[in-house]
């Protein structure tokens, strides 16, 4: 036991420090779902916060990890520190796509200010969003300057996801029919930089085009100051563009800094990271007494829906009973 805490310190401390191994370790420790973490999650904690969170989200192929590989090379030239989490939600193991996502990141294997890391859901109480947010803190506390989160377009996962980063960057590529996908996913209201990825093919300025008169109608409706989210052209496979994207993510960075912005995004975070933890131990305690409890409760669910069913007791005191009962620690 005691050594065991003993790892588990020297696995913070080498993490603090940078270690690739330690942040790996900590990482699976996540994955996992050990009971560990929270020991983790406090010794952590005073060292989160820097970190600037980009999510970079798209349909499977638009070029998310084509485009991450040369913006980390951009990063890297301005003496940045780069985390990559690689977010596959719909899988419950790091299977194909992910491991094409580490070949197209591949320029960066041996560079020592880079951390590549890909994510699955394996015993995660609070499923892939809330793991992909303490792995974030990992990063984070490793000195990441920037943490740069691929997702794959699925829906509501992805949007998920989404809302755990600063600044979200939405790809897109001509002939894929993104348009109304993209509209579809809620995705143009999460958009804070689009990128036109594949500019080297037809279709890239019809597609700019239909952004622009999407963007235009979602703005409509929209009051306070609100942030216009630019389009940029992007060659990921020859690197062209990605100043620009650089450029945009800068400009976000400072409009939120003005506009207090990005505290109120973390806010959000943080309480979506409670309110997810919270549910998922309701949810395991609420497991238990399914299975009997009888330390839980005296009568469990079964005992509980008995007493219902005869008429002793009415569902919603029932549900009061087994509430207070969850309540106790
Ligand atoms: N023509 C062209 N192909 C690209 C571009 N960016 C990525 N690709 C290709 O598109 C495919 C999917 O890219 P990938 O980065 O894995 O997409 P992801 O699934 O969104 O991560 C790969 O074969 C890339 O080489 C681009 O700008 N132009
Ligand atoms: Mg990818």
């Amino acid at each position: 036991m005691s050594r065991r805490k003993l790892d588990l310190g020297d696995l913070v401390v080498g993490a603090q420090q940078g270690q690739p191994r330690a942040v790996a370790r900590l990482i699976s420790l996540i994955e996992d779902g050990a009971p560990e973490l929270r020991d983790v999650a406090a010794a952590l904690a005073p060292y989160t916060g820097r970190a600037q969170v980009i999510g970079i989200t798209g349909a499977p192929g638009v070029g998310k990890s084509t485009s991450i590989n040369v913006l980390v090379t951009a990063l890297r030239v301005a003496g940045k520190k780069v985390g990559v989490l690689a977010v596959d939600p719909s899988s419950p193991f790091s299977g194909g796509a992910l491991l094409g996502d580490r070949v197209r990141m591949q320029d960066h294997a041996l560079d020592d200010g880079v951390f590549i890391r890909s994510m699955a859901t394996r015993g995660h109480l609070g499923g892939i969003a809330s793991a992909t947010s303490q792995a974030l803190r990992v990063l984070d506390a490793a000195g990441c300057d920037v943490v740069l989160v691929e997702t794959v377009g699925v829906g509501q996962s992805e949007v998920e996801v989404v809302s755990l980063a600063d600044t979200t960057v939405v790809l897109l590529a001509p002939g894929m029919g993104d348009g109304i996908q993209a509209v579809k996913a809620g995705i143009l209201e999460v958009a804070d930089v689009f990128v036109v990825n594949k500019a080297d093919r037809d279709g890239a300025d019809q597609t700019v085009r239909d952004l622009k008169y999407m963007i235009s109608l979602g703005r409509r409706d929209k009051a306070g100051p609100s942030w216009r989210p630019p389009i940029v052209r992007m060659v990921a496979t020859k690197a062209e563009g990605v100043d620009d994207l650089v450029g945009a993510l800068e400009e976000h960075r400072d409009w939120m800094l003005g506009h207090g912005e990005l505290d109120a995004r973390r806010q959000r975070r943080a309480e979506a990271e409670i309110e997810a933890i919270a549910l998922a131990q309701l949810r395991a305690k609420l497991g238990d007494v399914r299975r009997g409890g009888a330390e839980l409760h005296p009568l469990g669910l079964p005992g509980l829906a008995k007493r219902v069913v005869a008429g002793e007791l009415d569902p919603y005191r029932a549900a009061d009973e087994l509430l207070a009962a969850l309540g106790d620690p």
